[in-house]
């Protein structure tokens, strides 16, 4: 089999420590693993495969003879060095916002629109975490019966922010064990033992742009502009794994027991549902793992043809590495 040789911008972050575990643990064919971060991180050492290798500075120049990048250092780093690595040979998978939305580029999630990897002009887009994992559990749904409507609401874990919010969460955990004053940096309130209703900016109609990506990447990806969406973003104290509840409105009736069925047969998808035997997803214990997890399905009382769900993923891995990896391996197939 050949072998890629295979960057990742921003290795030393929380999604990318999970893409060179991906990698590895996947057994994607890389000839060579170059890592790259900003100028902070120059001359630290990360294992892959037995092997201790440099983390360089990312620039312009870093993409010689890369021929899959893979992008996880935020929208600015993407729309910065994304071209040089186009323009080097490489295929990027970025894992940023920064051209999901953009029509050249397909937004990918392998297990619903793999075909729209082919259209890639150079950059193939990965969704937003929130996003993926709830287009895993609702597109096998809309397949059967066409969703008119989704209501969502997510309480997303605090490594969604990155390194910086795993270790103010933990901070703020000592600061409480021992007796001291919370104190608070990354985000406006604390979020040690606290929900806080606010994940990325808001925009003047009150929602904020985490919950229009759930929106709009929702429609590119599924191919359907007509799912009306509207989510509430909400981060609790939770290190790993996103959940989220969900209420879909469907064009026809299907019972809970139909679409336990659907989703038991879905590609990436567990279902978890025996809450007699206090059965449902837990974030817990769906971190580190592959799969999205469903449970709590069930007929929606407020609106006919209604569903409710509860579903969860690891969001550093199906909603961004894993994803990303998956992306990599459509290519060299
Ligand atoms: P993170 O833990 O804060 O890591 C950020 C990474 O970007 C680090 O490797 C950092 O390097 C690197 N970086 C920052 N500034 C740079 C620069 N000027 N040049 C080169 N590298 C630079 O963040 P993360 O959680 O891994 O997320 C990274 C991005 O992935 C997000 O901004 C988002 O676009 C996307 N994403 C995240 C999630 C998630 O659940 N966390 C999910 C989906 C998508 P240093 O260590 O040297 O600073
Ligand atoms: O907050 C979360 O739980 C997920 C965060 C995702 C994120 C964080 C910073 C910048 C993104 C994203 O993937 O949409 C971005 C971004 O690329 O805009």
């Amino acid at each position: 089999m050949k072998g890629y040789n295979v960057a990742v911008v921003g290795a030393t972050g929380a999604v990318g420590h999970e893409m060179i575990k991906v990698l590895e643990a996947r057994k994607f064919p890389v000839k060579e693993l170059k890592l790259f971060a900003s100028a902070r991180s120059s001359g630290k050492k990360m294992s892959f495969c037995g092997e201790s290798l440099p983390v360089e500075e990312l620039k312009s120049s870093s993409f010689k003879g890369i021929e899959i990048a893979l992008f996880s250092a935020g929208a600015g780093r993407s729309v910065e060095f994304a071209p040089h690595a186009v323009k080097s040979g490489a295929v990027v998978v970025d894992n940023s916002s920064a051209f999901r939305m953009d029509a050249n580029v397909p937004l990918v999630v392998p297990e619903i629109n793999p075909q729209d990897i082919k259209l890639h002009q150079g950059i193939i887009a990965n969704p937003n975490c929130s996003t993926i994992q709830m287009v895993v559990a609702i597109n096998p749904i809309h397949q059967v019966s066409r969703i008119k409507r989704v209501i969502v609401v997510t309480y997303q874990a605090v490594s969604g922010t990155g390194m910086k919010a795993i270790q103010e969460l933990e901070r703020q955990v000592k600061e409480w064990v021992g007796g001291k004053k919370i104190t608070h940096k990354v985000y406006p309130h604390p979020i040690a033992f606290n929900v806080i209703p606010h994940v990325d900016v808001f925009y003047d109609t009150g929602y904020t742009q985490e919950e229009m990506k759930m929106v709009h990447e929702t429609h590119k990806i599924m191919h359907d502009d007509k799912i009306q969406v509207s989510a509430t973003c909400v981060r609790v104290p939770v290190f790993r794994a996103h959940s989220e509840a969900l209420h879909i409105e469907l064009e026809k009736k299907l019972t809970a027991s139909q679409v336990k069925d659907i989703l038991s047969k879905a590609p990436g998808v567990k279902v978890q549902d025996d809450p007699q035997q206090n059965l449902y997803p837990l974030a817990i214990y769906t971190a580190g793992k592959y799969d999205v997890f469903v449970g709590r399905i069930r007929e929606d009382i407020a609106f006919p043809n209604g569903i409710a769900m509860w579903v969860v993923a690891d969001q550093l891995l199906k909603g961004a590495a894993l994803n990303a990896v998956q992306i990599a391996e459509l290519l060299s197939a």
